[in-house]
């Protein structure tokens, strides 16, 4: 991560966030003048960054909005190597596609993020609309050594991973929808791409791509999806709150989340991250619907397997298992 001489100041400002610091002290620590200090702290306050100052005691930090870059990301990273490496755009057509196409260049933990994605990619060829500076718009980068077919835990657990981490940060329940929705009011938050490059006994790569609804009111979100999709903002818009979430926060608490659920599913403890899907899960117990190129499956899911399978008991008595990758599930009695 390069870090320029205006991150620097905003640096020096946070690490004061108790009280002020001088434009000199600032200036002499990075061999700069106060005018240049100022200059930055203009720049810093036009980006959005809450900035006092005063003449005689200099500059306070009293706070940073919802500003989504690669300074307030790499600011108070928990992880070892979880979005250690943050490649972010303020538009790209998909963060995903970008992930693919450079994946070979990334280290593991790689992260790309971008606030506006104009050709954001749901499953099966659909589409995720991504608007501008409202959302989490995320791809991780993995180098797993699990046989392939073990890799669908990978995507159970990133959607474990944005459920606990939503209620840490902010106290909302959500619940997952098998085997990528996170869902709140009955409608869809997050949804979850997870792609793989493979051969038979190995994995070159997974590209997660994570997208979250955070701060949409209901109508920036285009007509065709406003009856079911939502946003932590929507959901609270009844209440008082009128403040936007902060994307950082959430983002930062993902990739320690996850970091987290990974080191397990490649020590081989993957049994942990189905519990705790199962907690979360509002597929379990439903009656569903399950769309599959062979035809629909109408039954009860029963089950979660430990390689991330869902188990369902099929009006005809039979017990059967689906991979996510080629299916669409509904609920029989609503989304
Ligand atoms: P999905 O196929 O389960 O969901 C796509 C469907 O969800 C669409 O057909 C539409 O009905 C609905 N939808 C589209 N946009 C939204 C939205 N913002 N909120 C709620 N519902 C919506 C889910 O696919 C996987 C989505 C992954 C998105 C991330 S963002 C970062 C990364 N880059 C990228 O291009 N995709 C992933």
């Amino acid at each position: 991560m390069i870090i320029n001489i205006r991150e620097k100041v905003l640096d020096e400002i946070r690490i004061n966030d108790s009280g002020y610091v001088s434009g000199e002290e600032i200036g002499q620590k990075l061999g700069i003048t106060r005018a240049a200090v100022w200059k930055h702290v203009k720049s810093l306050k036009s980006s959005g960054y809450c900035i006092d100052s005063s003449s005689k005691k200099g500059y306070r930090l009293t706070g940073s909005g919802d500003i989504l870059n690669t300074v307030e990301i790499g600011h108070d990273l928990k992880t070892d190597f979880m979005g250690k490496e943050i490649i972010y755009f303020k538009e790209i057509d998909s963060t995903n596609l970008y992930a693919k196409k450079n994946a070979s260049k990334c280290r593991e933990g790689t992260t790309i993020i971008a606030d506006f994605q104009n050709a954001g990619r749901g499953r099966l060829g659909r589409s995720w609309t991504s608007s501008e500076g409202k959302g989490i718009w995320m791809s991780l980068v993995l180098k797993p050594e699990i046989e392939p077919g073990a890799a669908q835990i990978i995507t159970i657990g990133a959607a474990v991973a944005v459920t606990e981490s939503i209620f840490e940060c902010f106290g909302i329940k959500t619940g997952i929808k098998w085997p990528n929705d996170i869902i709140l009011d009955g409608r869809k938050l997050c949804g979850i791409l997870t792609e793989m490059s493979s051969e038979i006994d190995r994995i070159d790569y997974i590209i997660v791509g994570i997208g979250i609804n955070v701060n949409q009111e209901e109508i920036d979100f285009p007509a065709e999806i406003r009856n079911i999709a939502v946003s932590l903002k929507s959901h609270v818009q009844d209440s008082q709150c009128t403040d936007n979430f902060n994307r950082a926060k959430l983002l930062k608490e993902i990739l320690y989340q996850f970091e987290d659920i990974y080191i397990k599913i490649i020590n081989g403890k993957a049994n942990d991250i189905t519990d705790l899907w199962k907690k979360y899960s509002v597929t379990i117990g439903s009656r569903i619907s399950v769309n599959t190129a062979k035809g629909i499956f109408e039954g009860v899911a029963t089950n979660l397997t430990h390689e991330g399978r869902l188990v369902v008991k099929c009006n005809d008595g039979s017990i059967r298992e689906f991979n996510s990758g080629e299916v669409s599930i509904r609920g029989i009695m609503g989304y």
